[in-house]
């Protein structure tokens, strides 16, 4: 039986994936599930049985003795060189590749009009970087906030899995390189967002993308410090559409 491990932060993702390996198709593999330190408990949730925490960085030799392929479901670690190079590793990212690569694309996306989406990709030494092996885009309009977006690349990234899994275990599909070396933001350029300039000049449409971008649900984001107080005021936006 193929062991295939899978390393995961992101619960809502790891049971999506879990509900569709009990496909009789799956049969002949085991698959193994690892995540980060800190995220055990929701992903043992998730799974429903006991998920333990490994560190790429530094377990990667024992990775490549036992694995031949490894599926990196939103896992926040990198991949060492060394690792991808001798295993392969597969990602998939909540992205639409190469445009917005790295933290958050969606949250980007909103505001610098790249099209956003997801992405299955084989993983090299750089993020979000390697050939393609299925993407597909979502729809992105004026009214969505980050999470309307993000809840539909989820959805998008559980379809891709579906149609491409089998393939990706049997290591019989073809990838594309992406068309250029596109953009990348990390978390700390969405911790620069988030720190609202209370003093700038801009327009209501470039400060209604910039709310909606940090606006997810109940995360507290976007933020700006009442020069009166010194407390911090925390800010989002609720767009309702007229139908
Ligand atoms: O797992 P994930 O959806 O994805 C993130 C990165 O965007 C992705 O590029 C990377 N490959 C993966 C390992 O980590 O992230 P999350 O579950 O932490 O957040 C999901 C969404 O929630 C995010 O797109 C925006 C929103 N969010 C999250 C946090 C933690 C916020 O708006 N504020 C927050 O503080």
């Amino acid at each position: 039986m193929k062991r295939v491990l899978i390393i995961s932060d992101n619960p809502a993702l790891v049971a999506g994936f879990n509900e569709l390996i009990t496909q009789p198709e799956y049969n002949s593999y085991a698959f193994d599930y690892r995540c980060s330190k800190g995220s055990e408990k929701s992903l043992t949730k998730a799974v429903g049985e006991s998920v333990s925490a490994i560190r790429v960085r530094s377990d990667w030799e024992w990775l490549i003795d036992n694995y031949e392929l490894i599926i990196s479901l939103h896992c926040k670690q990198l991949f060492p060189a060394g690792l991808v190079q001798a295993v392969r590793c597969v990602n998939v990212h909540p992205g639409l590749n190469p445009f917005n690569r790295g933290w958050f694309p969606q949250v980007f996306s909103i505001l610098n009009g790249l099209p956003t989406g997801a992405t299955i990709h084989e993983i090299d030494e750089e993020l979000d970087h390697g050939n393609i092996i299925a993407q597909a885009e979502v729809e992105n309009n004026v009214w969505d906030t980050s999470i309307d977006i993000y809840n539909r690349v989820l959805e998008k990234e559980l379809e891709l899995l579906k149609t491409h899994l089998p393939s990706i275990l049997a290591g019989d599909y073809e990838t594309f390189e992406p068309s250029e070396e596109g953009n990348l933001n990390l978390k700390k350029d969405f911790d620069t967002l988030c720190e609202l300039d209370i003093e700038k000049n801009q327009s209501i449409g470039d400060t209604i993308d910039l709310l909606r971008a940090l606006t997810h649900g109940d995360y507290q984001n976007a933020y700006f410090i009442d020069p009166k107080t010194g407390k911090k005021v925390f800010v989002s936006v609720r767009l309702e559409v007229k139908e």
